[in-house]
């Protein structure tokens, strides 16, 4: 007799705040490729995320376009993942709500990322960027996801979802799946290749620091000829050399070579051949998926197409999951 098992369901966005990086291709997006054959899949681009920090009008539009288009160009697959852009289906922030009346002040202002984002934007401390995890919990628990693939920057908001899943379950009775993180063993915190204390970010204005997905070879290889590393001209792991370290990290992230085979490889070399290396090692892996970008952010009428059945797949499962939360807070339906 053959036994029909489910699939494990998976769920995780990405903002459209920008130009996607290395950082978020090996700390999120690659695994989104590689769990798509095993898991049931709901990746969105998290659009109302975006504007917490100020987005000019015609660009942030332009960018939901080319975030989408990236995600086919990785290789998702839309007959195999649903894939759509948060602010389409309106649910996610009618369930935000609920969840933020079910979360305490306290616990929002420990949010590390809110502190740093505050620091750095501090004409625009708005309440969207402090409630923003509630979102994020709302993105996430309408999908009932057992998995949600991110990069280490995001565990604490995780955690914070998992929290309010539980308390409303508590309160109210069984609504939400508990979801859990999972964060890439090698990638999940990709440092700048200019200051390798601070994680590599799209939004740093000093574009050396990060390698764009769409970077083409010769970009690419100019930024990692220009890392940031010291003086000691040795390619091994080391807490003291955090520029070397993460090179190796991105290396090996990319190859899959662990990075002991790493330091074997190029003991006795120096820096200007293994920062070639690395450099090279990105944009083979980059290439196809720039080619392919190209590919299908030149036709819009497919993109929207794609977006819109993306949506009303999404909100088919979303609904359910916000009227029954609706319902057992008491509200009438
Ligand atoms: P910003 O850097 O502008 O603050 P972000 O890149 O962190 O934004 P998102 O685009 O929403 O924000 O991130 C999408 C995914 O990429 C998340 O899962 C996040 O954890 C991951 N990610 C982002 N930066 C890195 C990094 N430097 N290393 C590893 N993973 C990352
Ligand atoms: N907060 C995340 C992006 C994000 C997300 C989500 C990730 C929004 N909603 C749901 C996983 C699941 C970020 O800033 N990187």
């Amino acid at each position: 007799m053959s036994e029909i098992t489910e699939k494990k369901k998976v769920l995780s966005c990405i903002q459209p705040s920008g130009m996607l990086t290395l950082g978020n291709y090996l700390g999120a997006l690659k695994n989104w490729v590689n769990m798509q054959e095993e898991f049931d899949c709901t990746f969105a681009v998290a659009d109302l995320h975006a504007i917490t920090v100020r987005q000019e009008p015609a660009k942030l539009r332009s960018q939901i376009y080319s975030t989408y288009a990236i995600m086919l160009a990785l290789g998702l697959d839309p007959e195999k993942s649903t894939l759509f852009i948060q602010s389409q289906v309106p649910e996610h922030t009618a369930l935000s709500w609920l969840l933020s009346c079910n979360t305490q002040f306290g616990e929002m202002s420990r949010m590390t990322q809110f502190k740093d984002k505050s620091a750095k934007h501090a004409d625009n401390v708005n309440v969207g960027l402090f409630s923003y995890p509630v979102l994020m919990a709302a993105d996430i628990l309408l999908y009932k996801p057992d998995f949600v693939p991110v990069g280490a920057d995001q565990k604490q908001h995780l955690e914070i979802a998992r929290d309010i899943a539980e308390r409303f379950n508590r309160i109210y009775g069984d609504v939400f799946t508990i979801p859990e993180a999972y964060i890439p063993k090698t990638g999940a915190r990709v440092m700048s290749l200019q200051d390798p204390e601070k994680k590599m970010s799209k939004s740093d204005e000093n574009a050396n620091a990060w390698v764009a997905i769409l970077d083409d070879k010769d970009t690419i290889i100019r930024k990692f000829k220009r890392a940031v590393t010291d003086s000691d001209n040795r390619i091994i792991v080391s807490e003291d050399k955090k520029g070397v370290s993460n090179l190796i990290t991105i290396y090996s992230a990319v190859t899959g070579k662990t990075s002991s085979e790493i330091e074997k490889e190029f003991e006795g070399k120096g820096y200007g051949d293994f920062k070639l290396a690395v450099g090279e090692a990105v944009a083979d892996e980059l290439a196809p998926i720039k080619a392919n970008y190209e590919r299908f952010i030149s036709d819009k009428a497919e993109l929207e197409r794609l977006f819109k059945e993306g949506a009303q797949s999404a909100e088919r499962v979303a609904r359910k999951t916000y009227f029954k939360a609706m319902k057992k807070v008491g509200f009438v339906l």
